[in-house]
């Protein structure tokens, strides 16, 4: 099994996050990517697929902010990283502003996810591990890894938010789809929802997004993931979400997957996008399922079973020194 990880991957590292109405450390570590290399072996570098993937799912002016408003937050004499305070609410003018406040509101769902002069450099690298693993699995593999930090799903076309920048679950799919498979399927099992995956292919019938994760009604992100959230004109029905209580177990959380996977099987994709979320695990210090490590073998020899070509990228997952037992019992299940 290939996997890909660059260590430019490890230079996005903001130092407190928006919690409760307080800063506190930030969970999205670098030491969350340690923790994976650290448990597997021959992880190569990826290969540089440039910006075109990138855009062919993200707006080309949010990607040129992620470059830039670092840069434009120092240059209106701030220090530290970047972080909204005014968002537009849903319905207000799309205005062509230029301050950096106005600016970090237009392209962020949130206040969790602090932009630093790295941010930009690691998610670039993330996705090309992401991109790394597809072309892997194009060219026969089986199943092939992205070890992605900064993790992706929660990121919309022109949105950041929820630690993520750019969505590699959805660029990689966007390029399977360029490379000539007609269905893709995402299988969604982070503990969070992935809001920006589900927006991007929300109206397209070619790519499947399926969510096994924590009810929005208590959890992040709360506005996306309901059970009656299924897509829209060609996408009705190729979306499907599977929320679960707090405190769900291994047998509950199986059942839904299993649902899932049956409507994955349904779609008859060419390809399965997995984004892996290690937060569903009993000792995750910002959620609240009770996974256990090897339960994550189990869960993954359900997904070999259905026999789809299998490209793994990692989103969340904050218990950091449980999480290289957590993705190599995963990954054992392949
Ligand atoms: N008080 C991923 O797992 N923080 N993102 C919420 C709640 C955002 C998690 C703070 C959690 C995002 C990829
Ligand atoms: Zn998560």
């Amino acid at each position: 099994m290939r996997l890909f990880f660059d260590p430019r991957q490890l230079a996005h590292a903001p130092t407190q996050e928006l919690h409760n109405g307080a800063f506190v450390p930030y969970a999205e570590t670098p030491a969350r990517a340690e923790a994976f290399c650290a448990q597997l072996h021959a992880i190569e570098s990826p290969t540089d697929h440039q910006d075109t993937p990138i855009l062919r799912v993200h707006d080309a002016g949010y990607i040129e902010y992620l470059k830039t408003a670092h840069a434009r937050w120092v240059a209106a004499g701030r220090q530290g990283d970047v972080l909204g305070y005014v968002w537009p609410v849903v319905g207000r003018r799309n205005l062509n502003l230029t301050r950096i406040d106005a600016l970090a509101g237009r392209y962020s769902m949130d206040s969790s996810t602090p932009l630093t002069a790295d941010s930009w450099t690691s998610a670039y690298w993330s996705t090309q591990c992401a991109l790394s693993a597809l072309d892997a699995v194009l060219a026969g593999d089986s199943v092939a890894v992205g070890l992605c930090r900064p993790p992706g799903h929660h990121a919309g076309a022109d949105y950041l938010g929820g630690y993520c920048f750019i969505n590699q679950a959805a660029v990689a799919a966007q390029a399977a789809r360029d490379a000539g498979i007609e269905r893709v399927a995402i299988l969604d099992i982070d503990y969070h929802h992935g809001n920006g995956t589900q927006d991007i292919f929300w109206d397209r019938g070619d790519v499947f997004y399926g969510s096994v994760h924590a009810d929005p009604a208590t959890d992040f992100p709360f506005y996306w993931g309901h059970a009656d959230e299924r897509g829209e004109g060609e996408g009705e029905g190729a979306t499907l979400n599977f929320p679960l209580p707090q405190g769900t177990t291994l047998t509950a959380f199986r059942a839904a997957q299993a649902k899932a996977l049956d409507a994955i099987a349904r779609f008859a994709p060419g390809l399965l996008i997995v984004s892996f979320g290690a937060d569903t695990f009993a000792g995750d210090p910002i959620a609240n399922f009770a996974i256990q490590t090897h339960d994550y073998a189990i869960l993954a020899s359900d997904i070999a079973a259905v026999g789809l070509p299998t490209v793994i990228v990692t989103e969340g997952g904050y218990a950091v020194d449980a999480l290289g037992d957590n993705l190599a019992s995963f990954l054992s299940g392949f």
